[in-house]
């Protein structure tokens, strides 16, 4: 275990054990309580050996992600499935440490397939002429669960007229529908099977009866019995596992067929539990979807990866650099608004690392155009030139899809400054890489050393990124332990000095009580009028900035609006009805999305408002309050220490002390929450968008405005009508998701100090002993008791913790 953890771990158990019942005697359960809460803090963070690193691997198709996974885990082994995984098989399969290698599945329920049966027996009706030619919106709605397929209309060329387009995409469809039935069926997409007996199997597989009239092949069964389990599974809400281990051969198979074989189209999460250096180091690798190929919820796969869960998004790329649907998934993913939240304190973002795949190409063609210098000198130039070619390349493209004109904020220039500050780029060939570790003497490396592939660079990276991370999860710990403990420490100190302490005599106590009332007088009075301000500041100024933040908010978000809706003009009409009839979403020649776009458009002020002014100005306000009340309360321990014998000097600093912890901890506060609150704020605003664009879609397919001449006309005009109302609407609820995390950063500071006894009352009480306590602490017996006790307390102190005791 951790040393920082371990005694973590000790200090809570002291406390628990010790501490605790001794406060509850002596202080009350409210002191003690709030103890408990700091204790409830550092019992989190004890979690931190579990801190993994994310790591996601984005990237066009084929580009040979899964390729450098294998490398950077397996070495030579493949562990993922990499080399032709078609188009079908858009998985996200994460790969982490684990001690029993094995693989863990959930799979989709038969809707699944019986949508793809739905899909391919109307077009199959239609042809057989018992059934009308399907419509745009029949096969819209019939076949395709969004995801589930590529997307087709993109690839059908603009220029040919509407109807000829429809047939086009109707066929383009059916084919679609009929490779991914015959890779369930007979686990290849390419095995042509007849038509009726593919629909009669995936009527089987599903549960249900052969309606076409053919029998079932036997070579197929295995596969439609799989289908049938995994079916089965999904209903019971089941996962699937098979373990590596001692049956090589079974796991590689039933891998395959998960990962790109028959039941790829079925699977809903995959994790891949292995073992290598690189994960026990605490790297999880996500090899994500191929950009460019996949459809929406695909996307949405790639989204909650890389938006919510990445820790370092790897972009892998080869010689082309970023092309254009890179660039597209990257904005789409929504990974750069994310880090809208924290532009101002980016320590905790996640890295972008540039994986150049296929340097070794690059090297055998330059080698053979110019031999006079070997090829690894080629591979290592061009690795060079690769690099700096990256770099100034990401910037380029982050403006181009993020900085354009007038969407350029200062916030989104912070973000892309940050990113790029930390952007690393290694240009690599993970093939090489393998060759060295195979070291099959007949297939050697054409490079020099293991070094020169730069998977071992890359590598070192990715275990360095998850380090700093462990690391600064460790600091955390290690800070709030330490508040934690001088806070303990403080107060038992005071208690001690107290009991401790010669009584003097009630005269002596009297005269100096009275000459400390005038002395703090006015400063009570400041301490009155600073309290005010800063209430007023917590219940009036800052939720009423709020609002008319929202407000401004609301305004930035209108006029982007209008500019994401300006440029849906240049989407083809049919491509606006498809989205018109899914209540505002669509992948077509063009994606459509409004809740998404609306909402993110939203989000955006909103995030730079809580960022930037929100949390700045309540740090800076607690921060001010926090000082002015140690310093009154120093301008008085100043007058007692004057005070010679007459006051007990110990008390009085350990009162002080108290307090200046308290304060300390202030100073970060709402740090730990921005992750959980950008999730929150985002999901609560699509909520609130959703529902009123799908209404109003709803309302205009049913008055049939979607059909007939000018619709391309009526929808855009529909669409921002809704981008009014909807702004309208989100004004509200924004409101409420920023008031609602401020409450929960306002808790925090009451609960760390502002609620806390009056700092000048507590300092009185130390210096002037009540006649009350007086008298209980002059009772001798009990004097000895308390004190034994409190011994008891700070000699069990774990030993670590004892270098803050210097008495
Ligand atoms: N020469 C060379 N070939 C590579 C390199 N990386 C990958 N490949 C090859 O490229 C092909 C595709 O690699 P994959 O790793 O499967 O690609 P991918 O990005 O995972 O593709 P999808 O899963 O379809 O998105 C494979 O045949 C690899 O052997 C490389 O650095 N150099
Ligand atoms: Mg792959």
């Amino acid at each position: 275990m951790h040393p920082e953890v371990e005694q973590t771990q000790q200090l809570v158990e002291w406390y628990q054990k010790i501490a605790r019942p001794f406060f509850s005697k002596m202080l009350g359960e409210e002191k003690v309580s709030d103890f408990d809460r700091d204790v409830d803090r550092l019992s989190k963070g004890l979690r931190v050996p579990a801190t993994e690193l994310a790591a996601c691997f984005l990237g066009p198709s084929g580009i040979g992600k899964s390729t450098l996974i294998n490398a950077v885990v397996g070495g030579a082994n493949a562990v993922v499935p990499s080399g032709g995984v078609g188009p079908l098989t858009a998985q996200a399969i994460v790969v982490r440490n684990h001690h029993e290698p094995g693989f863990d599945v959930e799979y989709h329920g038969p809707g699944r397939i019986l949508r793809t049966v739905f899909g391919l027996e109307q077009m199959y009706k239609a042809e057989l002429g018992t059934l009308a030619k399907p419509t745009m919106m029949q096969l819209e709605l019939s076949d395709l669960d969004e995801d589930e397929l590529p997307d087709v209309s993109a690839q059908v060329s603009k220029d040919v007229d509407s109807d000829e387009r429809e047939d086009v995409i109707r066929l383009e469809r059916r084919e679609q529908l009929r490779r991914r039935s015959q890779l369930l069926i007979t686990g290849s997409q390419d095995q042509e099977r007849d038509l009726k007996y593919l629909l009669d199997s995936l009527r089987e597989a599903a549960g249900g009866q052969r309606v076409w009239g053919t029998e079932s092949d036997p070579s197929d069964a295995v596969r439609i019995a799989g289908i049938q389990r995994a079916v089965a599974l999904a209903k019971e809400n089941r996962t699937y596992a098979l373990s590596a281990s001692g049956r090589d051969l079974e796991f590689r198979t039933d891998l395959l067929n998960h990962a790109t074989g028959y039941l790829a189209p079925l699977i809903k999460n995959l994790t891949l539990n292995w073992q290598s250096p690189l994960l026990a180091s605490g790297v999880t690798l996500v090899d994500l979807p191929g950009v460019g190929v996949v459809r929406d919820i695909h996307k949405d796969v790639t989204r909650k990866w890389v938006r919510e869960k990445a820790h370092a998004l790897v972009l892998v790329v080869d010689h082309r650099g970023l092309t254009e649907s890179l660039a597209e998934a990257l904005r789409r993913s929504e990974f750069l608004s994310s880090l809208l939240y924290s532009a101002d304190e980016p320590e905790d973002d996640p890295i972008v690392l540039v994986a150049i795949t296929r340097m070794d190409d690059i090297a055998g063609e330059r080698y053979r155009q110019d031999k006079s210098k070997r090829k690894f000198q080629h591979f290592q130039e061009a690795a060079e030139e690769a690099k700096d070619r990256l770099k100034q390349e990401i910037q380029r493209r982050l403006d181009e899809i993020w900085l354009q004109n007038t969407d350029a904020t200062e916030t989104r220039q912070q973000v892309v400054r940050n990113l790029v500050a930390t952007l690393q780029v290694h240009p690599l060939s993970a093939p090489e890489y393998a060759k060295f570790i195979a070291g099959d003497a007949d297939d050697p490396s054409f490079l020099r050393t293991i070094e020169q592939t730069g998977v071992p660079a890359f590598i070192a990276s990715l275990e360095r990124l998850a380090q700093d991370r462990k690391q600064k999860a460790i600091a955390r710990l290690l800070e709030q332990r330490s508040l934690f403990r001088d806070r303990v420490i403080t107060t038992l100190r005071l208690q001690q000095a107290q009991w401790e302490g010669e009584t003097h005599a009630e005269e002596e106590v009297a005269k100096l009580k009275q000459e400390l009332e005038v002395f703090i007088r006015p400063l009570r009075e400041e301490l009155a009028n600073r309290q005010g301000a800063y209430r007023n500041f917590l219940k009036k100024t800052l939720p009423q900035r709020i609002k008319d933040l929202t407000k401004a908010a609301k305004a930035t978000a209108s006029r982007d609006v209008d500019r994401y809706l300006a440029r849906l003009w240049q989407a083809h009409w049919a491509t606006l009805r498809a989205s018109v009839r899914r209540g505002g979403r669509y992948s077509g020649a063009s994606d459509i999305n409004l809740p998404t776009e609306f909402a993110l458009r939203f989000e955006e002020p909103i995030a730079e408002v809580w960022g930037k002014e929100i949390l700045k100005d309540l740090r800076k306000e607690t921060k001010d309050y926090a000082d002015d009340c140690v310093n009154l309360v120093e301008q008085v321990t100043e007058w007692a220490l004057e005070q010679g014998a007459r006051i007990q000097p110990k008390i009085v600093e350990a009162q002080r002390d108290a307090i200046r912890t308290d304060a300390k901890q202030l100073q970060a506060v709402g740090h730990e929450m921005v992750k959980e609150m950008r999730d929150e704020a985002r999901a609560q605003l699509i909520n609130v968008i959703e529902g009123p664009i799908k209404a109003a879609c709803d309302k205009f397919v049913r008055e049939n405005s979607d059909v007939g001449a000018g619709v391309k006309r009526r929808i855009l005009g529909l669409y921002s009508e809704l981008a009014d109302t909807v702004t309208d609407a989100a004004e509200e609820p924004a409101t409420k998701i920023l008031l609602k995390l401020f409450k929960e950063v306002e808790k925090e500071i009451l609960d760390a100090f502002a609620n806390r006894e009056d700092p000048l009352a507590s300092v009185f009480n130390a210096i002037v002993t009540s006649q009350h306590t007086y008298l209980q602490r002059s009772d001798k017996q009990k004097k000895k008791r308390v004190l034994d006790e409190l011994d008891v307390v700070l000699r069990n102190l774990p030993e670590c913790e004892k270098a803050g005791l210097t008495a």
